[in-house]
C-alpha cells in the first residue's frame, strides 16, 4: 500500500490541523504511504467549498452519509463537534471504511463503546486524535519510564490550563453545550490529560473529582464560533451547561498517585499543557508551551551538579526528530499532527493498530465519566465501576 484515500468531514480548526498534515506528511515522511485528499465534507457548502481550494483537497461534499460509502475512500476522518462522531464513526465502520475520529471520542462512555464494537465487527482500523502523544519530548519521557531510569513512578501531577472563556461576555459557543460537546474543560482538556496518564503510567483504579462552572450565562454566538469568538454584551443569554473547570485525584493501579486540572479560567495561561512525573531514581517536566524540551532530573547525578537539565528534543537521538531541521531546529504543534498521521498511514501499510485508537478513547471516556459521577455523587469512585 502506498497511498491511503481520505474522506473527511468537518473542516474548522481540527479539519485544518489534519488537512495540513495530509499536506506535509509526503514532504518529511517519503517511506510512509501517502495520503491522497479526496474529499472533504461539511453542512456550508460555501465554507466547506472554500476550506477545499484552500486546504488543497480534490472536492467538497456536503452529505456525509455518501461520502462515507463511496467506494474511493479508505479512511473517514471525523472531525465534526462531538456529537456527530459516533453516527459516522458507525455508518463508515459498516461501509468498512477506516476510521480516524477526534477527541474525545463520544458524549458518554455507552456511545464510546458502541463506536469501538462497532469497528471491530466491521474489522476495520481506527484511531483517536490525542495528538500531544506525538510530540518527541513526550516519546522521550515515555521511553525513560519504560527503560526505567526514571524508577518506581510516584506522581503524576498534570494541569491543562487554558483562559479563553474568562470574558463573562464570550459567547456560549458549542464547546459550552453539553449536548454537542459532553463537557466543558474536563472533555475537551482533561481528556488529553488522561490520555497522558495511561500513555505514560497506566491504569487508574479510583478517581475523586471536583468542578465548576464559573459563569453560568453567557451571550449567544453571532455568526463565528470557534476559539476566537466575539460576543455582544447585549445579545440574548443562554445557559453554560458545561464544566469550566474539573480536577481530579486518582490513583494508578501501579501505585502511583495522580492529580489532574483542567480549566479555561487559568488567566495568562493560552495552552499549558504539562506534566511533573517524579521517580524514586528522577523526574521530568513537560510544557507543552516549550514542547520541543524536557527538563529531566537523575538522582545518581554527581551531588555538584544536581538539578533539572533542559533536553532538547531535537536531536537525531529523538523520536521523528531526524525527519523534520538539523538539530535545535524546533518543531510546533502542528508537528504532532503530522507524527499522528504518519502512525495511522504506517500503521494501515503494515496491517496492525495504530496507537492510541478507539480502545484508549473508551479507556479514557470511561475516566471521565468516573471523575463525573463522583463530583455528582462527592465519593471516590472506582473506575471498575464503569
Ligand atoms: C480548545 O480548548 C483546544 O483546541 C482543544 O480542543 C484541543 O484538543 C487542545 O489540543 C487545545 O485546545
Amino acid at each position: 500500500m502506498d497511498q491511503v484515500r481520505v474522506g473527511m468531514i468537518g473542516y474548522k480548526f481540527m479539519g485544518k490541523a489534519h488537512s495540513h498534515a495530509y499536506r506535509d506528511l509526503p514532504m518529511f515522511f517519503p517511506e510512509t504511504p501517502r495520503p491522497v485528499m479526496k474529499a472533504i465534507c461539511g453542512r456550508n457548502e460555501a465554507g466547506v467549498n472554500q476550506a477545499a481550494k484552500q486546504f488543497g483537497w480534490e472536492e467538497a461534499v456536503t452529505d456525509w452519509r455518501e461520502l462515507v460509502r463511496r467506494d474511493d475512500i479508505d479512511l473517514v476522518d471525523i472531525n465534526a463537534p462531538s456529537d456527530a462522531h459516533k453516527e459516522i464513526a458507525i455508518e463508515a465502520a459498516k461501509a468498512g471504511k477506516h476510521l480516524f475520529c477526534e477527541k474525545p471520542l463520544a458524549l458518554t462512555l455507552a456511545d464510546a463503546r458502541e463506536m469501538l464494537e462497532a469497528a471491530e465487527a466491521a474489522g476495520v482500523k481506527h484511531m483517536i486524535g490525542f495528538n500531544y502523544r506525538f510530540a518527541p519530548a513526550v516519546r522521550l519521557a515515555k521511553k525513560l519510564i519504560d527503560e526505567g531510569r526514571l524508577g518506581r513512578i510516584y506522581h503524576f501531577r498534570a494541569v491543562f490550563l487554558q483562559d479563553w472563556i474568562l470574558d463573562p461576555d464570550f459567547p456560549l459557543v458549542w464547546r459550552l453545550d453539553k449536548n454537542v460537546a459532553g463537557s466543558g474543560s474536563h472533555g475537551d482538556l482533561g481528556a488529553h490529560l488522561i490520555d497522558m496518564a495511561h500513555y505514560l503510567i497506566g491504569e487508574m483504579t479510583d478517581v475523586v473529582g471536583m468542578s465548576e462552572t464559573f459563569i453560568k450565562e453567557r451571550p449567544m454566538p453571532s455568526s463565528m464560533t470557534g476559539l476566537s469568538a466575539r460576543g455582544s454584551k447585549d445579545a440574548p443569554k443562554g445557559p453554560v451547561t458545561v464544566d469550566d473547570a474539573t480536577l481530579f485525584l486518582a490513583r494508578f493501579r501501579n501505585g502511583a498517585l495522580g492529580s489532574f486540572e483542567a480549566t479555561r479560567f487559568a488567566a495568562g495561561h493560552r495552552c499549558t499543557n504539562g506534566f511533573e512525573i517524579n521517580g524514586s531514581l528522577g523526574s521530568v517536566q513537560f510544557d507543552f508551551e516549550r514542547m520541543n524540551e524536557l527538563q529531566v532530573y537523575f538522582t545518581d547525578d554527581a551531588a555538584d551538579v544536581q538539578g533539572f537539565r533542559r533536553v532538547l528534543a531535537t536531536d537525531p537521538a529523538h523520536a521523528y526528530a531526524e525527519a523534520w531541521w538539523p538539530p535545535g531546529h524546533t518543531i510546533g504543534y502542528e508537528h504532532t499532527f503530522i507524527h499522528e498521521t504518519v502512525e495511522l498511514m504506517e500503521a494501515l501499510r503494515d496491517d496492525r493498530e495504530p496507537m492510541p485508537n478507539f480502545r484508549d478513547g473508551v479507556r479514557c471516556q470511561a475516566v471521565l465519566e468516573a471523575v463525573e459521577r463522583s463530583v455528582e455523587q462527592k465519593r471516590w469512585v472506582q473506575i471498575s465501576e464503569m
